[in-house]
């Protein structure tokens, strides 16, 4: 049996990886950072959490001797680093615990896996915020466009991205990043944009609201669901080698085209609710992401099952008070 150690297991990705993991006969090993209300730490794990919940530690990533500690224990086969404060707009508000949980958290592990379990191999949660405004002339962005960060969660991830390519390099560990576009799910934390319209939206429906605040709705954004990623992540662990991968579906939507969506399917006419607040707008902008993850399709043989459509009919299923997936 495989032993698995999930950072960030209670995320929206974490909570899908471990069910994935599972299936495939894993032991399942996770990281919670502390939170006063104990039931948040693992409200997404609720299908998983008979099977893990004596396999789960407090550490953090700014916390290096509460890494040492876990990877002692655990001895892990396979490290699936997730954890960071993932929001982008907040990445403005807290630029420098962005970078120590982000940045410094990612080195912290490096260092942690260099010296107690060299043999264990990584998988990295690289991002497509790293290229910025970067796009090959085709419109793409891939695993070889150069990378330009407009915020500082970008800066960060560019960071730990260099820093496992450079530990690769140095100690021959098997360390792999995995550059991946947003991804969502009815799991998705309701402060980014898609299960915020989406919850929203259902609220105006329901007669519980009348109004939708949002920002820059020209943004376009490669958008997956987090359960077709997951199984890439995996993918890469099972590679031959350590290299990098680009993880995204090629189709691009802007935040106008979401919401027309959204609120056409539930028979609503977005222009009567949505309003602009520049709260919500980012000191730099991120214009366009579109990714080509022809790499990852030729030699992992993955590809996305859940299309964009399909996925926002989930999560409106799911604000409608019928499903948990
Ligand atoms: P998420 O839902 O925000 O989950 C992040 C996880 O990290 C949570 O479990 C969180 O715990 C934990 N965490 C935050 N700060 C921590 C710290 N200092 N120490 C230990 N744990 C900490 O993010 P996600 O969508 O699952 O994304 C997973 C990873 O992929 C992240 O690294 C993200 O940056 C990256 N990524 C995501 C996307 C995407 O579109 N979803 C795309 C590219 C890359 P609490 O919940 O208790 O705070
Ligand atoms: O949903 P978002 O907050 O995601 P963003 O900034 O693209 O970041 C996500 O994807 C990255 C991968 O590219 C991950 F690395 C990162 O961890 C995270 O998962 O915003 C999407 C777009 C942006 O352009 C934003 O400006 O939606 C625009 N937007 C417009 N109104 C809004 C809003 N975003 C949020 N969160 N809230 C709004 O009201």
């Amino acid at each position: 049996m495989k032993k698995a150690l999930i950072t960030g297991i209670n995320g929206q990705d974490g909570s899908y990886l471990t069910e994935l993991l599972l299936q495939k006969k894993y032991e399942v090993h996770g990281i919670l950072k502390r939170n006063s209300v104990a039931e948040n730490q693992t409200s997404r794990l609720e299908y998983a959490y008979e099977e893990i919940k004596d396999n789960l530690y407090y550490a953090d990533m700014t916390d290096m001797a509460s890494l040492t500690r876990v990877l002692q224990e655990v001895q892990p086969d396979e490290i699936y680093h997730l954890a960071a404060q993932s929001h982008v707009r907040i990445s403005f508000d807290q630029p420098i615990y962005t970078a120590q949980t982000v940045a410094i958290g990612t080195m912290n592990l490096l260092e942690a896996i260099r010296l107690i379990c060299p043999k264990a191999k990584m998988y990295q949660a690289s991002s497509s915020e790293m290229f910025g405004n970067n796009v090959d002339g085709d419109g793409f962005q891939r695993e070889t466009t150069p990378m330009n960060p407009v915020s500082p969660y970008g800066c960060a991830k560019v960071f730990g991205y260099n820093l496992v390519r450079n530990y690769r390099n140095s100690y021959g560990l098997f360390l792999s990043n995995g550059i991946l576009f947003n991804h969502e799910s009815p799991r998705r934390g309701t402060n980014f944009v898609t299960n915020k319209v989406v919850k929203e939206a259902v609220k105006i429906k329901q007669g519980l609201s009348d109004r939708l605040e949002l920002g820059n709705l020209n943004a376009s954004r490669d958008w997956g669901h987090a359960k077709d990623y997951v199984r890439c992540m995996w993918l890469m662990l099972q590679h031959d080698k350590p290299d990098d991968f680009v993880c995204s579906t090629g189709v691009s939507h802007t935040v106008k085209d979401l919401v027309e969506y959204v609120f056409g399917k539930l028979d609503l006419n977005w222009k009567d609710y949505v309003v602009k607040n520049e709260k919500y707008y980012r000191p730099e902008e991120l214009d366009v992401l579109k990714g080509d993850s022809s790499k990852a399709r030729k030699e992992l043989g993955w590809k996305p099952l859940i299309t964009f459509e399909g996925m926002l009919d989930q999560m409106i299923t799911y604000w409608t008070g019928t499903y948990w997936d």
